[in-house]
């Protein structure tokens, strides 16, 4: 009551009362809900509705309506027992042994994570992935895993969705608790663009076992397996979850003119993977460029030399990547990724009903049910809309792919970095020098982060108008981003073609920086021991988290906000259902905007459960 919260506040109890001690405390008069979480939903809002950076609303109101009409009850109730209590039933080693024996292929859905973060920035909020999962749990049983968390998710959600990843993957888990989650971890990068001290890893690999992954797929951007060793011990020494180990595919294997990235070089590096303790082994083309051909020869090769099975990974670039997930199942592959079709096709992957059609009636059909399958794609199809300002722009399949090798992840990225450059009606010029970026530091393997190394400097170059052979020739004369100085130094090891010289020594001249930290101090270990979340996150990402600490502190957890709103705001004349916890309700509406007063400030009226309220937002135009 009113009189309760008034005599335990601490200002009132040291006697601090000020004429405007109730005006500050709006609070104390609304039982039915803290105003005070009402008011920092609403300073949200209102910067939101004022500065639209997203642009104007554009969507429908809910994505949730898409979803089949499935029972409530059957909602509720447990879903079928799925690939994950065959996990804990056989432990990883068992596990990993059915999967090469059964003969039906295996599948792995990334929509919730690689789908979004290849066509849309990777800003599909937690919120939208709840709503599906329980339905994808119990329509989609049948599959291996669902490939959720890790990658970029982690960083964009930190910085740009103000969620905390970790809030994240217990979710999800709890949502589909039949199906493994898949996670992506870059070795000793973890979820970052640099190495980390063995230290974080090992706390990283425990916390998120912990909180939900099941299966780890590691890779390290240059194929370096003593980069990756420290994660897949980390994951053994969990209690159940599965370490694959993935070998980047780049080039083109069955080309004659192929030097580097031969067959025979896959195989050495699938038997460092097999020996440092891989449970599964994973082939990620994150580019798109395993034809069909050389998938047969490579699954093959790789199922007759060893006994783990092999999951392939794929992004459908140029369009023909049906093809190449067919000729892999034909040579035996155990497991292909796929993604819901409305969130499938070009940086993506294959569409998980394509492949369904495709092998349904023959011996190794998936098990997937396909009308399950498309059931899901008009929810799908809306969260796409719903993002649309976040779509790279790439309205169809290009078979450009073969020459710049960009992967599907950083294409759809780096289109928007030119914009934002200034240079986004040369992309064809980025995408070109993107290739001899490649080309001068050592036709390097490009995946996160040696890409962003490879894209930082390629938009740098075209930036500077520079004549790439003139670079390369005399790097002296030029700005080099930082990331491609420490690639030089070795900061994310050696390339598998060894160094460029004598471009790097050019280059480093007067330029080497210090080694990267490989110790973490005493007190640091001590916060990953006591609170092992918000240090990594922390560690990891220090600005963004600073500020999604400081984002949570002002406006409370966002979380409830539907995307609509989280993204462009409240609109004059709608009314605007926030469900909180505890069945709790909030009705916010937006009044007016006033205009902006000589400090470049607006009043926003708004309405918070009928009551008048008014914030004052910068008007950042
Ligand atoms: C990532 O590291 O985020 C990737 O998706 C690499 O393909
Ligand atoms: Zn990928």
């Amino acid at each position: 009551t009113f009189l309760e919260s008034l005599i335990s506040d601490p200002d009132f109890i040291a006697g601090r009362i000020t004429t405007s001690f109730i005006e500050e405390r709006p609070s104390l008069f609304d039982n039915r809900m803290p105003a005070d979480r009402g008011t920092k939903l609403l300073t949200y809002l209102a910067g939101i509705t004022v500065n639209q950076p997203h642009g104007p609303q554009r969507t429908e109101r809910s994505a949730r309506e898409k979803l089949p009409h499935l029972p409530e009850d059957v909602l509720r109730a447990e879903p079928p027992a799925g690939s994950r209590q065959q996990l804990l039933d056989l432990g990883p080693e068992g596990w990993a042994r059915a999967l090469r024996e059964r003969t039906s292929v295996a599948v792995t859905d990334t929509t919730f994570r690689d789908a979004h973060q290849s066509l849309l920035a990777t800003r599909v909020r937690t919120r939208d992935m709840l709503h599906v999962g329980p339905y994808v749990a119990h329509m989609l049983p049948q599959l291996l895993s669902v490939e959720a968390w890790g990658g970029a998710t982690y960083d964009v959600a930190l910085r740009f969705l103000l969620e905390d990843p970790w809030e994240r993957l217990a979710k999800l888990h709890e949502a589909m608790p039949n199906l493994p989650i898949q996670m992506l971890l870059r070795g000793r990068n973890t979820v970052g663009y640099t190495p980390y001290p063995l230290s974080v890893t090992n706390a990283f690999v425990a916390e998120a076992a912990r909180t939900g992954v099941d299966v780890f797929r590691i890779f390290d951007a240059l194929n370096n397996v003593d980069q990756m060793r420290p994660a897949i011990e980390a994951v053994r020494e969990t209690d159940h979850a599965v370490a694959e180990a993935a070998l980047c595919y780049t080039g083109n294997m069955l080309s004659p003119g192929e030097q580097l990235y031969t067959l025979d070089y896959y195989l050495r590096l699938a038997e460092q993977l097999v020996e440092a303790g891989a449970h599964v082994l994973a082939i990620k083309d994150m580019a798109g460029l395993l034809r069909a051909p050389a998938a047969a020869q490579l699954v093959r090769a790789l199922r007759e030399r060893f006994d783990l099975p092999v999951h392939l990974h794929t992004h459908d670039t140029a369009g023909g990547q049906l093809a190449t997930l067919v000729a892999a199942i034909d040579a035996g592959v155990d497991a292909v990724d796929v993604a819901a079709a409305s969130m499938a096709g070009t940086t993506s992957q294959v569409s998980m009903s394509a492949l369904v059609a495709a092998t349904d009636g023959t011996d190794r059909a998936t098990g997937l049910d396909l009308d399950a399958v498309m059931d899901l794609e008009p929810y799908w199809e809306a969260i796409r809309r719903l993002y649309g300002p976040f779509e790279s722009g790439l309205a169809g399949p290009t078979g450009r792919v073969y020459t710049h090798e960009i992967p599907g992840g950083q294409l759809s990225n780096l289109r928007q970095q030119a914009i934002a450059l200034g240079l986004g009606d040369r992309f064809e010029a980025i995408e070109d020098m993107y290739a001899a970026a490649n080309g001068i530091l050592g036709n390097i393997v490009k995946v996160t982060p040696s890409s962003k190394v490879v894209g930082d400097l390629a938009l740098a170059l075209v930036g500077a108008g520079a004549d790439p052979a003139a670079f390369e020739a005399d790097p002296q004369k030029f700005d080099i981003p930082d990331s491609v100085i420490g690639f030089l130094n070795g900061d994310l090891g050696t390339p598998p073609g060894g160094w460029p010289e004598p471009f790097r020594t050019k280059a480093l001249e007067g330029r080497r920086t210090k080694p990267v930290e490989t110790e973490l101090s005493a007190e640091d270990e001590q916060a990953l021991a006591d609170e092992p979340r918000m240090t990594l996150n922390r560690l990891l990402f220090p600005g963004p988290t600073k500020e999604f600490v400081a984002a949570r502190d002002t406006f409370s957890d966002l979380s409830v906000l539907n995307t609509r709103e989280f993204l462009h705001g409240l609109a004059v004349g709608e009314e605007h259902e926030v469900q909180m916890d505890k069945g709790k309700t909030l009705l916010l509406g937006l009044t007016a905007i006033g205009d902006a007063d000589a400090r470049g400030m607006r009043n926003v009226m708004v309405t918070i459960n009928g009551q008048m309220r008014t914030i004052e937002v910068r008007d950042e135009a």
